[in-house]
C-alpha cells in the first residue's frame, strides 16, 4: 500500500507523525508538496497565485505516481485548495482521498459530503489512517474504523470517535527527511511539539470546538516526559537545526514539568528556542526556566485588554494585573515577545481599543500581531453568532468552505470602520516613536487612517511585521519558507518547464464543485448534495452579534492566538 500525502510547503507536524506511523505499519510513504506562492493563508494575490501555480503539474506527478491513496492534512484556509488538487487528481486516475484535520474534524460531514473526498478523519488520526489502510489493501469498507466518516452508496457513515491515547511518549518521533528533502533550507529550524492541546478554552480557537468533541473520550490535555522530548532532539542534531520551535499551544502550562525539562534542555541541546506563552503561566519562574534554557523569541496572546470582553467574548479569565506581569517578565529577560490581539468582535468599540493601545504603550512589548476576529466552524464564537442570528446560510457556508476575509483587511467583520485604524496603529507600533504613538493616541490622529485603502493597511501592516518579524526565530522561519518555497517552485520549472501540464478540466470552485450537504454539523448547511439528513446546530454564549459578519472572497494571513 502507497500512501501520498500532499501538502502546502508549511511543514505539518500532523503530517510528520502520520508518515511515521504509517511507515511503522509497513505502508511505503510520499510527500508531494504545492509551493502555493501568492495563495496561501498568508499571501493572496489571484493575478500572482495564478501565474505561480503549479497544481496542474503537481496533479500530474501524483497521478503517475503509483499511490493507492492520498492524504490531506487541512486546516480551514487550506480547504478549498485541497479540494482543488483533489478533482485536479481525480480528473487523472481516480485515488481515493482521505481529509484529516482541524477542518474536518470541525465539520467532518461536510467535508465528506464533497464529491472529491472519500473519507474523512475526525479527530486524532494514527490509528484510523492505518485501519483504513488495511481495508483498502484487503478490498474491505472501512464501516468500523472509529474517527471516519464517509459515505457508502450515498449513506453517510459516521463512526465514533475512538478514546484518546494518554501515553503521549508512544508517539513515533516526526519523520521529517521527506519534507527536508524538498525544503532543504528548512533543517535551520527544528519544529516539534511536547503536548497536546491547551488547557484553556477560548472561544475563537479551535480548542473550544475539539474539546467539547472529545469529553468522554480520555485526558484531553497530555504531553510527553522531558526525557522523550530531549530523546527526540538529540536525534534531530543530525539535521544540523540551529534553532527549535515548540509549537504547543502553551508549552510551560505545568510548571512541574518545566522545572524539570529546562535544565534538560540547557544541558544536552541548548540551541535558542521559540515558543507559545500565555499570561498565566508566564510568572517570574515560569519565564526565568525558559529563558535560561535557551527561549528567545515567544508569542503569547493577550487577545484584549478590557476584562469584560476577555471574560465574556473570549472566555479567558486572567486579570490584567497577570497580562502586564507576564509582559514585564518577558520582556526582562529580553526575550522578543510578539503579542496577539483581536479586534472587531461583537460589542467592540473604539473606547476599547483606546484603552488597549495605552497599556501596549506602557508594557512595550517587542511586537503586536493585531488581527481581525475570523470565525472558523465549529468554534464556540461562531456557534453563538450563528445561535443569535447573525450570519446568514451564505456565510455560513463560506465559514464551512474555510472562505474569509484576511485578518489584516477585516476578518469576519461587518462595519467596523471606527476600529480600522488600530489595525494600523497597533502592528505598527514598533515602528513608531513611543511619543509619536502616544500623540496619535491623545490627539486621536489616528483617526485619520480610517480613511486608507485596504491595500495600503495590507501594505503597512506586513512590512512592519516582515520587518520587526525577522528578530525574532518565527519570522525568520517565515522568509526561509518563502525561499524554499521559490525553490521548490524553480525545480518545476526546471523539470517539467517545457512539457505542458496535461490538458483536464480545470477546476470550478463554485458551489458545484464544492457543495453543501444537510447533514448534521456544528454550522447548520444549506444545499443538499450526498446525505439525507436533518441539519443541527450546537450554540452557546451570549454575545450580540449586531457588528458581524461580512465573509468574503478567500484571502488570509497570520492570526492571533492564545
Ligand atoms: C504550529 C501551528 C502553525 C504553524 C505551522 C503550520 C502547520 N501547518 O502546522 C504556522 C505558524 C505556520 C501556522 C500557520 C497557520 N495557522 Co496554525 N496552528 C499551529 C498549531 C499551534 C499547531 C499545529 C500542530 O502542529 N499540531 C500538532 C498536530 C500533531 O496535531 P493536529 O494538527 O491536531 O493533528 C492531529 C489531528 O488533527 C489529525 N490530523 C491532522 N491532519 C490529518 C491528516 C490526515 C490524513 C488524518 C487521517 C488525520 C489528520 O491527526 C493528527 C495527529 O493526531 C495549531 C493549533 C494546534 N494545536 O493544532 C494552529 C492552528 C492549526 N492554526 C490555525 C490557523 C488559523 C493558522 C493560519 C491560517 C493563520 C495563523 N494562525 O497563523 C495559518 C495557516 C497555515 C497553514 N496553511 O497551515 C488554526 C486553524 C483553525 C482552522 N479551523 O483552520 C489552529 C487550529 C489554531 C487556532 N487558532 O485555532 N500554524
Ligand atoms: S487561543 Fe491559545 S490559550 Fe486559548 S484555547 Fe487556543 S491555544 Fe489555548
Amino acid at each position: 500500500m502507497k500512501i501520498a500525502f500532499v501538502e502546502q510547503c508549511f511543514e505539518k507536524l500532523a503530517v510528520e507523525y502520520l508518515m511515521a506511523i504509517c511507515e511503522r505499519a509497513g505502508a511505503e510513504v510520499e510527500l508531494f508538496l504545492d509551493p502555493t506562492l501568492f495563495a496561501d493563508a498568508f499571501i493572496a494575490n489571484s493575478f500572482l497565485g495564478r501565474k505561480f501555480d503549479v497544481s496542474d503539474r503537481l496533479a500530474d506527478r501524483i497521478a503517475e505516481s503509483n499511490a493507492d491513496m492520498l492524504a490531506f492534512s487541512v486546516v480551514s484556509d487550506d480547504y478549498l485548495w485541497a479540494v482543488s488538487l483533489a478533482q485536479k487528481v481525480k480528473a487523472r486516475r481516480d485515488i481515493p482521498t482521505l481529509f484529516g484535520g482541524v477542518h474536518p474534524t470541525a465539520v467532518p460531514e461536510y467535508v465528506a459530503n464533497n464529491p472529491y473526498v472519500d473519507y474523512v478523519c475526525q479527530g486524532e488520526g494514527e490509528e484510523a489512517i492505518v485501519e483504513l489502510m488495511d481495508c483498502l489493501a484487503s478490498g474491505r469498507k472501512p464501516t468500523h474504523v472509529d474517527n471516519l466518516c464517509f459515505f457508502d452508496d450515498g449513506r453517510l457513515i459516521k463512526n465514533p470517535l475512538r478514546r484518546l491515547e494518554t501515553n503521549m511518549d508512544l508517539m513515533p518521533f516526526p519523520d521529517k527527511d521527506r519534507y527536508y528533502e524538498q525544503m532543504p533550507i528548512m533543517r535551520k529550524f527544528y519544529m516539534t511539539i511536547t503536548s497536546k492541546y491547551c488547557p484553556f478554552r477560548c472561544t475563537f480557537c479551535y480548542n473550544s470546538a475539539q474539546r467539547e468533541l472529545y469529553a468522554g473520550k480520555g485526558k484531553y490535555l497530555r504531553q510527553r516526559s522531558p526525557e522523550n522530548v530531549i530523546e527526540e532532539l538529540t536525534r534531530a542534531k543530525k539535521h544540523n537545526y540551529q534553532y527549535v520551535l515548540f509549537n504547543d499551544d502553551i508549552l510551560p502550562f505545568n510548571r512541574r514539568w518545566v522545572r524539570e525539562f529546562a535544565p534538560l534542555y540547557q544541558k544536552h541541546i541548548g540551541k535558542p528556542f521559540f515558543c507559545y506563552l500565555h499570561p498565566q503561566y508566564a510568572d517570574r519562574e515560569i519565564v526565568s526556566l525558559l529563558a535560561d534554557a535557551g527561549c528567545v523569541t515567544a508569542n503569547m496572546g493577550i487577545q484584549s485588554l478590557d476584562p469584560r470582553v476577555r471574560g465574556e467574548v473570549f472566555d479567558r479569565w486572567e486579570t490584567n494585573a497577570e497580562v502586564a506581569d507576564s509582559v514585564t517578565n518577558i520582556m526582562r529577560h529580553k526575550i522578543f515577545l510578539n503579542t496577539g490581539h483581536i479586534i472587531g468582535y461583537p460589542g467592540d468599540s473604539e473606547e476599547i481599543q483606546e484603552a488597549a493601545a495605552r497599556f501596549y504603550a506602557d508594557h512595550s512589548p517587542s511586537m503586536i500581531g493585531c488581527y481581525w476576529l475570523r470565525l472558523y466552524p465549529g468554534t464556540k464564537i461562531t456557534q453563538t453568532v450563528i445561535q443569535q442570528g447573525g450570519l446568514s446560510a451564505d456565510e455560513i457556508e463560506q465559514i464551512n468552505r474555510g472562505e474569509g476575509k484576511s485578518f489584516w483587511l477585516g476578518g469576519s467583520v461587518k462595519h467596523m470602520e471606527s476600529i480600522k485604524p488600530f489595525s494600523v496603529l497597533l502592528n505598527c507600533m514598533p515602528l513608531l516613536p513611543k511619543r509619536v504613538f502616544r500623540f496619535l493616541l491623545e490627539k486621536k490622529r489616528y483617526r485619520a487612517l480610517k480613511r486608507m485603502p485596504d491595500f495600503v493597511v495590507m501594505i503597512a501592516t506586513r512590512f512592519t511585521q516582515l520587518l520587526f518579524n525577522i528578530k525574532d526565530i518565527y519570522g525568520r522561519w517565515g522568509l526561509y519558507l518563502l525561499m524554499g518555497r521559490l525553490r521548490l517552485y524553480s525545480t518545476y520549472l526546471l523539470k517539467d518547464g517545457r512539457r505542458p501540464a496535461r490538458d483536464v478540466p480545470a477546476p470550478r470552485p463554485d458551489d458545484e464543485q464544492m457543495p453543501a450537504a444537510e447533514v448534521p454539523s456544528p454550522l447548520p448547511v444549506v444545499a443538499p448534495h450526498r446525505s439525507r439528513e436533518a441539519p443541527g446546530a450546537a450554540g452557546v454564549g451570549v454575545v450580540n452579534p449586531a457588528v458581524l459578519i461580512q465573509v468574503t472572497r478567500r484571502e488570509s494571513a497570520r492570526e492571533s492566538k492564545h
